[in-house]
C-alpha cells in the first residue's frame, strides 16, 4: 500500500467514515490510488434496476455533491440519512453532516443538498415507495416512511457513478443527472433465500450479503436454518441441536451455528437495511441434524449418525410421537422469540420417508403451533397437501406452470410466494461451464431467470393471489462468500426486478441493458460477479 493511502485510510478511519459502510468487507479492501484514470461518468435514470415505476430525466439539468454538500433528514428519517451518508462518506472523503430539519419547517424541500422527508410524497408511492427529485441545488427523496426513504437512496445511489461504491476515497466529480422518478414495488414480498445448513454461512457473510440484497430493493430473507447434514441456531431447550447437529456439514467440515446472539445480531442488521428475516425449520422431512442429536426423536428410538451427504427425503419426525410436538413448541416457540417479523417457516418440503396421512397431521398440528406462538405460516408448496389455514403462505418451487393443488389452494385463499427451480433457483448452474451449483432444474442463465411473469406464471393462479418472489440459494455446492456473490448475481437483481417493477415495463433487452451498467458498481464493491454472455457490461 502506498505510504498517501495508508494515511488517507488512517484519516478516514480517524473520522469514523468507514464505520457506517456496507459490510464488513469495507474495512479489509485495499485502497485505491487518488487519481481515477478518467473522469466519472453520469448514470442514467434509465439504467436504474429495478426499473423504477416513472422516471422523467430533465435534460441539461446536473446536482453535483460537494465537499459541503449536506443530508437533511425530518425527525424519524436520521438512520436512512446517516446510512446514505455512510456509504456517500467513503468514496468521497467529504464529511456530508446528517441535519434534522423540523417536518413542519416551510422550506424543507429546498435546502440545499439532500434532502430525506417523510412527507409530501406522491400519494401514489405507498408504505415501500418514493419520490426522487433532482434540480441543480438539490436532491429530495419523500416517501410516506423510513422504508420508502430507504429504497429511494438506494435509486439515488444508482444515479452517481459507479466509483461512488467504492471502499475508498475516489477522486469524483460526483455528477446526478437530473429528473424526477416516482416509484412504488408491484409485489409485497421481494425475497431471498440462503441455505446456511448444507454449509454453514458465518455472521459477516449474512451481513454482507443483506447489503446486497438491500441495493435492489429486496425486503425479505429467508434462512434454512436446519437441515439433515446441519442445525445452525441454537435452542436453550434442546442444546444439543446446534452443540452436535451443528457439528458438521456436507462434505465434512466443522460447521458452526449461531448463538441467539449472532442471530439477532443478524435481525437488527437485517432490519437496519428494511429486510425482514423468515427463519425457517424444516419438518417433518430434512430433520437428520435433529434426529442424530436426540435419539427420542426418532421413531425407532435410535439416533442416526450425522449426516455430510446431499441426498434428500430420508429423514422424518415421527408422528405418533408426543414428543415430536413437544420439540416443534419449543423450538418455535423460542424461534418466534427471536423474529420480530410475520412468519416462520415450517419447511414441508420433500418428505419422502412420511406417510402422507402423518404429513398432513403433523402439517396441520405444526400451523396450529405457529399461530399460538403469534406467527403465520411459510412453507414449501407440499404444504397444500395438509389444511392450509388463511394465514398459511405457500412457497412454489416446481418447474413448470402445471400445479393443479397449488392453484387449487389458490382458489380457497392461500396466498403463494413464486420460486419456480428453473427460473428463482441461484444455486442451479447458470450453462454447463459453470463450476459451481446443480443442474436437477435445468441450466438457468440470466435471461431465464428474468423472462418470465410472477403475476401469470402457474395456470389458473391469478395474479391477486401472489405475495411475491424468492429467490433461493442452496448451498450443497456453495461454501464461500465469494461463491454466494458468483451465483446471486446478476440473476438475484432479475428476480428483484420482477418483484419491484410494473409487469408493463418487463423487456428483456432493455434490462440487460441497465443490468449491464451494474457491472462497475460490483466491481468497485469487490463483488464477485458472474459475467454473463448474454449481458452487455459496461467498463
Ligand atoms: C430441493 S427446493 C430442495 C432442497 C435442495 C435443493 C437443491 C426444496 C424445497 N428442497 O432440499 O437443497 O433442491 O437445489
Amino acid at each position: 500500500m502506498a505510504t498517501a493511502g495508508r494515511s488517507r485510510l488512517r484519516t478516514a478511519l480517524a473520522a469514523g467514515m468507514l464505520a457506517a459502510g456496507t459490510g464488513a468487507a469495507a474495512l479489509v479492501a485495499p485502497p485505491a490510488a487518488n487519481a481515477d484514470p478518467q473522469a466519472a461518468k453520469t448514470s442514467s435514470m434509465r439504467d436504474v434496476v429495478p426499473a423504477p415505476v416513472t422516471v422523467k430525466p430533465a435534460a441539461d439539468t446536473t446536482f453535483t455533491l460537494t465537499s459541503g454538500t449536506k443530508v437533511f433528514t425530518s425527525a424519524g428519517a436520521r438512520d436512512v440519512g446517516g446510512y446514505l451518508a455512510g456509504i456517500l462518506r467513503r468514496s468521497t472523503g467529504y464529511r456530508l453532516p446528517v441535519v434534522d430539519v423540523p417536518d413542519d419547517a416551510p422550506d424543507r424541500a429546498s435546502a440545499k443538498g439532500i434532502s430525506l422527508l417523510l412527507a409530501g410524497a406522491d400519494p401514489s408511492v405507498g408504505d415501500q415507495g418514493y419520490q426522487l427529485d433532482v434540480t441543480a441545488k438539490a436532491v429530495v427523496i419523500r416517501a410516506q416512511r423510513p422504508a420508502g426513504l430507504f429504497a429511494g437512496v438506494q435509486t439515488l445511489r444508482q444515479l452517481l457513478p459507479a466509483e461512488i461504491e467504492s471502499a475508498t476515497v475516489r477522486k469524483g466529480p460526483w455528477v446526478i443527472g437530473g429528473g424526477q422518478i416516482v416509484d412504488r414495488p408491484r409485489l409485497a414480498y421481494r425475497g431471498a433465500m440462503l441455505d446456511v445448513a448444507r454449509h454453514f454461512h458465518p455472521v459477516e457473510t449474512v451481513l454482507r450479503y443483506i447489503d446486497e440484497l438491500a441495493l435492489y430493493k429486496v425486503n425479505y430473507l429467508h434462512l434454512h436454518l436446519t437441515d439433515d447434514q446441519g442445525w445452525r441456531i441454537a435452542i436453550d431447550s434442546w442444546p444439543r441441536l446446534a452443540t452436535y447437529g451443528g457439528s458438521t456439514q456436507v462434505g465434512g467440515g466443522v460447521g458452526g451455528y449461531y448463538t441467539k446472539a449472532d442471530y439477532a445480531a443478524i435481525v437488527a442488521y437485517a432490519e437496519s437495511r428494511y429486510i425482514t428475516v423468515v427463519p425457517e425449520v424444516d419438518m417433518p422431512g430434512h430433520v437428520n441434524a435433529a434426529l442424530a442429536s436426540y435419539a427420542e426423536l426418532s421413531c425407532d428410538g435410535k439416533a442416526p449418525p450425522l449426516y455430510t451427504g446431499i441426498a434428500v427425503g430420508f429423514s422424518s419426525l415421527c408422528a405418533d410421537k408426543e414428543i415430536t410436538y413437544k420439540f416443534i413448541d419449543d423450538v418455535l416457540g423460542e424461534l418466534a422469540a427471536l423474529t420480530p417479523g410475520p412468519y416462520l417457516h415450517v419447511g414441508g418440503d420433500e418428505a419422502h420417508s412420511t406417510k402422507p396421512a402423518d404429513y398432513a397431521a403433523m402439517m396441520n398440528r405444526v400451523q396450529k403451533i405457529v399461530a399460538d406462538h403469534g406467527k403465520s405460516v411459510l412453507a414449501w408448496h407440499q404444504v397444500v397437501g395438509a389444511t392450509p389455514l388463511p394465514s398459511t403462505v405457500a412457497q412454489y418451487w416446481g418447474t413448470t406452470p402445471s400445479s393443479p393443488e397449488v392453484a387449487a389452494a389458490a382458489k380457497t385463499g392461500t396466498k403463494i410466494l413464486l420460486s419456480p427451480a428453473n427460473k428463482a433457483y441461484l444455486d442451479m448452474k447458470y450453462d454447463a461451464n459453470t463450476p459451481l451449483g446443480l443442474r436437477w432444474a435445468g441450466y438457468v442463465e440470466v435471461k431465464d431467470a428474468y423472462d418470465w411473469d410472477p403475476g401469470a406464471y402457474i395456470n389458473d393462479v391469478d395474479a391477486s393471489s401472489v405475495l411475491g418472489v424468492e429467490a433461493p440459494l442452496w448451498t450443497e455446492t456453495i461454501v464461500t462468500l465469494r461463491d454466494i456473490e458468483y451465483m446471486a448475481v446478476p440473476r438475484l437483481p432479475a428476480i428483484a426486478e420482477l418483484g419491484w417493477s410494473p409487469a408493463s415495463s418487463h423487456d428483456w433487452t432493455a434490462f440487460r441493458t441497465r443490468l449491464g451498467s451494474q457491472g462497475p458498481r460490483w466491481t468497485a464493491q469487490g463483488i464477485n460477479f458472474y459475467r454473463s454472455p448474454q449481458v452487455p457490461w459496461a467498463s
